[in-house]
């Protein structure tokens, strides 16, 4: 049995007096953003079984408080976000529409690449297409970072990579020069336990490994509870502000399980029912439901309403998206951009 999150040392806050600040309206929102996300994922996957969608598909299930809480704590235009393969949750929150996003997937010109990148490669204004090469994108999130600080934007970097990506040498060499020069770059592990089916303490010399980089870089570092909504949004709150200072960079590693394969075409066999059943219980849609309704911010019945609502949306959403003409192979190279 693999035990899930516990025996790590987190930073956590007071979950009452988190909700009472960010208060009701910001606290729907965080929901909603979860729950569209889900939805997005499951009715995705169902696109992709019917043969509606080309290449490889990565769900985010289960990952949704790191990322809700991290862009609904700085807002999408204050960071510039940057993100692997498993890339639709950050789209959808940086101005990717779900219709934009089931287009894309469907290979079709009304998609946020104009159907030319498909599940692995969304992008947005704020978020320069999804990376295919693990590790690969970190050395794009220090040139981001950079650019800040050269042109003088006031934006924080925001790097989001896996466990397995923690080792690739790129990481080191653009934590390096982040340190060394003293960018405002957030690096998000998003420490879902596997790297396709090799367990992180199988390819990771460090555990946690937040607070081994921190210490050899002499860099900020946080051990997040990636499973809870309240803790995320007001890490990356704090974080955010001071970044905004200091200009430094942080590292932060968020302890989180993915609810999926590790793409759809994962066998899943390194997983056990007895895994999978203690990894649901730690479901963050539930947990901040839960936490919802016992603040009296919701009724049960009323969230239902809700999720029913979203869910009715997305359905139009897609049907709106499956009209959009085929990707044009003459449309190839609008849009790119180069120095
Ligand atoms: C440089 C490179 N090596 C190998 C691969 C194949 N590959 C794709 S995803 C993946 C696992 C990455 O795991 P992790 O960084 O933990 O991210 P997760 O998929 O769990 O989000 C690997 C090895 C790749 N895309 N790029
Ligand atoms: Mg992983």
């Amino acid at each position: 049995m693999h035990a899930p999150l516990s025996g790590f040392s987190y930073t956590t806050f007071d979950q009452k007096k988190v909700l009472s600040s960010i208060g009701k309206e910001k606290a729907l929102e965080l929901l909603r953003h979860m729950f569209t996300i889900r939805q997005f994922e499951i009715m995705a996957e169902n696109i992709y079984l019917e043969g509606l969608v080309a290449g490889f598909f990565h769900s985010y299930i289960g990952q949704e408080a790191i990322q809700v809480g991290a862009v609904g704590a700085v807002g999408s235009d204050r960071g510039h976000w940057i993100t692997t393969y498993r890339c639709h949750a950050l789209a959808l929150l940086t101005g990717c529409t779900p219709t934009a996003g089931f287009a894309e997937l469907l290979g079709n010109q009304l998609g946020c690449a104009k159907g030319r990148g498909g599940s692995m490669h969304f992008v947005t204004d704020r978020m320069p297409l999804g990376q295919g090469i693990v590790g690969g994108h970190t050395a794009l999130s220090t040139g981001f970072a950079f650019k800040s600080v050269y042109q003088g934007d006031d934006l924080v970097t925001y790097c989001f990579l896996g466990d397995g990506a923690s080792v690739q040498g790129a990481f080191y060499e653009s934590i390096n020069l982040a340190a060394l020069w003293s960018l405002p770059v957030v690096f998000v592990i998003e420490n879902n336990v596997w790297g396709m089916g090799t367990h992180y303490n199988r390819a990771v010399a460090m555990d946690p490994i937040a607070p081994h980089l921190g210490g050899a870089f002499e860099l900020e570092n946080h051990i997040l509870d990636g499973m809870n909504i309240l803790d995320s949004y007001q890490l990356f709150k704090e974080v955010h502000e001071k970044v905004c200072k200091t200009k430094r960079p942080v590292i932060i590693e968020a302890k989180t399980q993915r609810f999926k394969g590790h793409s759809r075409s994962d066998t899943e066999y390194y997983r056990s029912q007895e895994d999978m059943e203690a990894i649901r219980h730690l479901d963050p849609i539930e947990a901040f439901k839960k936490q919802l309704v016992e603040a009296g911010f919701l009724l049960e019945e009323e969230i239902k309403g809700f999720e029913k609502q979203i869910k009715e949306e997305l359905y139009k959403n897609l049907e709106e998206a499956k009209k959009g003409a085929p990707c044009d192979i003459g449309d190839i190279e609008s849009g790119l951009e180069s120095n």
